[in-house]
């Protein structure tokens, strides 16, 4: 399995790294736009050294009650930034958006991978993500952040959402997606109960069957928070032991904070096949 974005090529055969960088205004405390454009590059240097292969640019927060960002300030927090690593770096980048202008300018300034965890339904999405020509990543979300975690439910949650992926996979083949340049994520933490994440975790082989890439994103996620009490800077372990679970039931994509001992996590794995 491999994505393709013009020349370049991404191959999946093993486990692909996706480092996080996230570009809104609580993950940066100090200084002004040019010390933060430093120092995002800075981390870009330092993931990439580490072991990743795609690094995900996003601007708007979508965690439970996040507020809502403008268009306007999630291409100032972006643009220049995917502008910058592109000077330096031909890495893939990913932005993670749901906005239609975003996903068009990021990818004209450089990104070759739309992330949206609204599956392209925002209006205009879907038909900028045709025109840009470049791979999607299409995540399954109950409800919307703001909302999202009040009382998630399902009739069955592995067989809603793989219903969900067969209904929005068909709707942007026949928008002009191409079908092997969709990546699917069942959305850790998006409108879920512990108990409705665990069980993808121990159900995750089961999204092979579209035969489309895999994303797992767990990177510290509060599920963890739920199962173990650990708050965000204490849950490294619990993140790569789900790292590991995924992908060993075949994710091709790992998104994470950590991205070196996700590295040695995805080492481990490969030399006991
Ligand atoms: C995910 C994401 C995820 C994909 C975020 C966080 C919240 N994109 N963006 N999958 N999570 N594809 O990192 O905790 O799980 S933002």
């Amino acid at each position: 399995m491999k994505l393709q974005h013009k020349e370049k090529v991404l191959d999946l055969t093993q486990p692909q790294i996706m480092g996080i960088l996230n570009l809104t205004p609580d993950s940066f405390s100090d200084g002004g736009r040019f010390n933060q454009l430093d120092k995002a590059l800075e981390q870009v240097d330092s993931m990439l050294i580490d072991g990743a292969s795609i690094i995900d640019i996003g601007g708007e927060s979508t965690r439970p009650g996040a507020p809502l960002v403008s268009a306007e300030e999630e291409l100032e927090r972006v643009i220049p930034v995917i502008e910058k690593i592109r000077q330096h770096h031909d890495c893939w980048l990913s932005i993670d958006t749901s906005k239609a202008v975003v996903m068009t300018e990021a990818v004209n300034a450089g990104a070759n991978l739309i992330n949206d965890v609204r599956a392209l339904q925002q209006p205009g999405a879907l038909h900028a993500a045709v025109d840009a020509k470049v791979p999607v990543c299409l995540m399954h979300m109950q409800g919307q952040p703001k909302t999202m975690q009040d009382a998630p439910q399902y009739l069955d949650v592995i067989e809603d959402v793989l219903d969900f992926f067969e209904h929005r996979i068909n709707h942007c083949v026949a928008a002009g997606i191409e079908y092997n340049q969709i990546i699917v994520d069942p959305g850790f933490g998006f409108g879920k109960t512990m108990e409705h994440n665990f069980s993808l975790i121990k159900h995750f082989k089961r999204f092979e069957q579209f035969g489309l890439p895999l994303l797992a994103g767990l990177s510290r996620k509060s599920m963890f928070e739920h199962l173990l009490g650990a708050k965000v800077d204490q849950r490294l372990a619990s993140s790569l032991a789900g790292a590991l679970l995924c992908a060993q039931q075949g994710a091709n994509i790992i998104r994470v904070h950590d991205v070196k001992p996700t590295a040695d996590v995805l080492a481990v794995l490969k030399a006991s096949l």
